[in-house]
């Protein structure tokens, strides 16, 4: 028997029978890659065939566990693979405390979701985190259990029934980078256990972690600086590439990877449909390097994507991977073939050049990211957003920056517009981790306090927060990908500059940028005279006309227009639309004849509703979105 059909044989062993076929076949497409790169990565073991086929078993007996509901939602979803690249998918961001108190009140806040259109939800970790400091649960302490304050597995798993059948999908991270310190690997392989020991990157002295500081990028270069951390219940230097308590995972050995299959593959048993895989880049070290986007990295992937073709096609896989953008595709598994490696990534170089546009009042970097934008074959999208938990990292637009011919101080001077001490700036943030080597690292901050709420005086400085505020995120709507808000966007939260948050804040400031709920803004939702009401109704109206526009799905393509003017980006889809957006504080007048977009009917603007005429005044700031008739 080759490896390959004794595997297989294992796998069936756990499955009833009705299930053989279809294994069977899933088996037969996944497993050529699935096994070239676990024998890449681990073939020259000994024990490699018998260690593939425990693999194999596990991945059955999970199948087997999986629930009817979710195996017909995989069947489904395998017969209509781009399901989630129409128009309506519409993301949504937040913290389960912060949002809700705990799971359990998430189903409270379902007709808020409806109310916007969101059929995805990402929380941010709620799996048991670290003891006290947890990186707002990205330390992870068990991957089998629910964090005790948001609830129990039974509240995840009924969370999980009900998004469903609200038309909601659940995306939860996947930390698959490190565990917490506390979490029963470290606690064991402190204790001694050699086999633990080997779960982690130990290293008895400096020499081999200062070969590799060398070339090592630094992550929180203020808060945790460098990328090892003595421990001394180990007697050993750690590899922590984030928080000295979050210590890297050994992929090099296989029992890693099996654990981590068993985790996700058991999580998307509770319900979760999409998987936020949390620091992908960093999955494999290799020295000499930045340590980032190793083909091994991909390689770990590309396993996790077979195996869940076999016991869970339903679920989606997104990179969170913060790099640059031409680091991306081999994200989607480019190299691979279609499908091979993850269906969603963030397009953290959109994002960044929208806010780097709206601080410099010219679109040439912005312009430079979107022509750059690689199409993605098959069902694959971008993950567009405009704020998230973490900071606005500058240096990913290094490259568009060089390509446009200017490398400049640009990135320094955007970081500086958007860290609160400059009194030209309208905007409210601050910088973060800025080391005195790295001139440019992040900011933090809410949109809305980055926008300039915060700072407006007048009414018109109120009236351009808005603008901005929807210059954004009619960006992240029309460009078509997976648009995801950030919780309290919708409703313009401000910055958390509480008491009760400062002691976190002291430590990490994107606490700045993670308030709680505040229902008095809610309950002003309708209110048209005020800023929550006028913004959550702008908000509203642009998704509802994305979702008639069936232009704006993920794989129509898009093109940039030529407007002549340096502050206005003009983005077509399809050959029926066109979002015009002026980053800036002065009008421009714009002749839609020069375009040049075919016979001249009539242009209508469906977020003002109103026919507009060929030679077209766009307001400071404005945005609109042109339909052709
Ligand atoms: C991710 O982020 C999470 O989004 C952060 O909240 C966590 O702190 C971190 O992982 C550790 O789990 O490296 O590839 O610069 O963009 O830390 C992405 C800040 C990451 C984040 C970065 C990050």
């Amino acid at each position: 028997m080759t490896i390959a059909s004794s595997a297989l044989s294992r796998m069936l062993a756990v499955l009833p029978v009705a299930l053989h076929a279809e294994a069977t076949q899933r088996f037969a497409e996944q497993s050529p890659l699935l096994l070239q790169r676990l024998t890449q990565l681990y073939g020259s073991r000994a024990d490699f065939a018998e260690w593939f086929a425990n693999l194999m078993e596990s991945v059955g007996l999970l199948h087997a566990a999986r629930s009817v509901a979710l195996r017909a939602q995989d069947t489904e979803r395998a017969n209509s693979s781009d399901w989630f690249l129409t128009q309506t998918m519409l993301g949504y961001s937040a913290y389960v405390d912060r949002f809700s108190g705990t799971l359990r009140g998430v189903t409270q806040r379902i007709p808020h979701l409806q109310e916007l259109g969101v059929t995805y939800l990402h929380l941010l970790p709620f799996l048991r985190a670290r003891a006290i400091e947890n990186d707002g649960g990205f330390a992870v302490a068990s991957y089998d259990d629910v964090e005790p304050r948001l609830g129990t597995v039974r509240d995840l798993e009924e969370l999980t029934a009900q998004l469903r059948k609200a038309g909601i999908s659940l995306c939860s991270d996947f930390i698959l980078n490190h565990v917490a310190d506390d979490h029963a690997w470290a606690q064991g392989a402190a204790g001694g256990d050699a086999r633990l020991r080997d779960y982690f990157y130990l290293f008895e002295d400096r020499i081999i972690p200062d070969q590799f500081e060398q070339t090592l990028v630094q992550i929180f270069p203020q808060a945790a600086p460098g990328n090892f951390t003595w421990s001394v219940a180990m007697q050993a230097w750690v590899w922590t590439t984030f928080y000295p308590y979050q210590w890297d995972l050994n992929y090099t050995n296989p029992e890693v990877l099996g654990e981590m299959v068993s985790a996700l593959l058991g999580l998307a048993n509770r319900g979760i449909e999409v998987f936020r895989l949390d620091s992908t880049a960093f999955l494999w070290k290799r020295e000499g390097t930045n340590g980032m986007n190793q083909p091994e990295a991909h390689w770990i992937l590309q396993i996790l994507r077979c195996i869940t073709e076999i016991a869970a096609p339903g679920v989606l896989l997104k990179a969170e991977a913060i790099v640059p953008m031409q680091e991306l595709p081999a994200y989607f598994g480019a190299d691979e073939g279609l499908g091979r490696e993850c269906h969603l990534a963030y397009h953290s170089s959109l994002m960044a050049a929208g806010w780097a546009a709206v601080a410099e009042q010219r679109t040439d970097l912005l312009c430079e990211v979107i022509k750059a934008t690689p199409v993605l074959p098959g069902p694959a999208s971008w993950l567009t957003y405009v704020r998230c938990h973490d900071d606005i990292g500058w240096n990913v637009l290094r490259p568009e920056l060089a390509s446009i011919g200017d490398d400049s101080n640009r990135l320094a001077t955007v970081s500086r517009f958007f860290a609160g001490t400059d009194p030209d700036s309208f905007s409210g943030g601050t910088a973060f981790q800025t080391s005195p080597g790295l001139s440019v690292h992040g900011t933090n901050g809410m949109s809305s306090s980055l926008v300039g709420y915060d700072r407006a005086r007048t009414e018109i400085d109120v009236e351009f927060a808005q603008r901005r505020l929807i210059l954004l995120y009619g960006l992240a709507l029309a460009f078509g990908g997976l648009p995801l808000l950030y919780m309290g966007d919708e409703m313009a939260f401000r910055n958390d500059v509480s008491e009760a948050s400062l002691a976190a804040r002291n430590i990490d400031s994107r606490w700045l940028q993670r308030p709680h709920w505040d229902n008095v803004s809610y309950e002003q939702r309708h209110s048209a005279d005020l800023t929550t009401g006028k913004v959550f109704s702008a908000f509203r109206r642009m998704i509802h006309q994305r979702q008639r526009q069936n232009i704006l799905a993920a794989d129509v393509p898009r093109q940039i227009i030529a407007t002549g003017n340096l502050a206005v980006l003009a983005l077509k889809r399809g050959e029926q639309f066109i979002a015009l957006s002026n980053f800036s504080e002065h009008a421009a007048t714009l002749d839609l004849l020069s375009f040049n977009t075919g016979p001249a009917v009539r242009w209508f603007d469906c977020l003002s509703e109103t026919v507009v005429p060929n030679m077209l005044e766009l307001p400071p700031w404005g945005t609109m979105w042109l339909e052709r008739q």
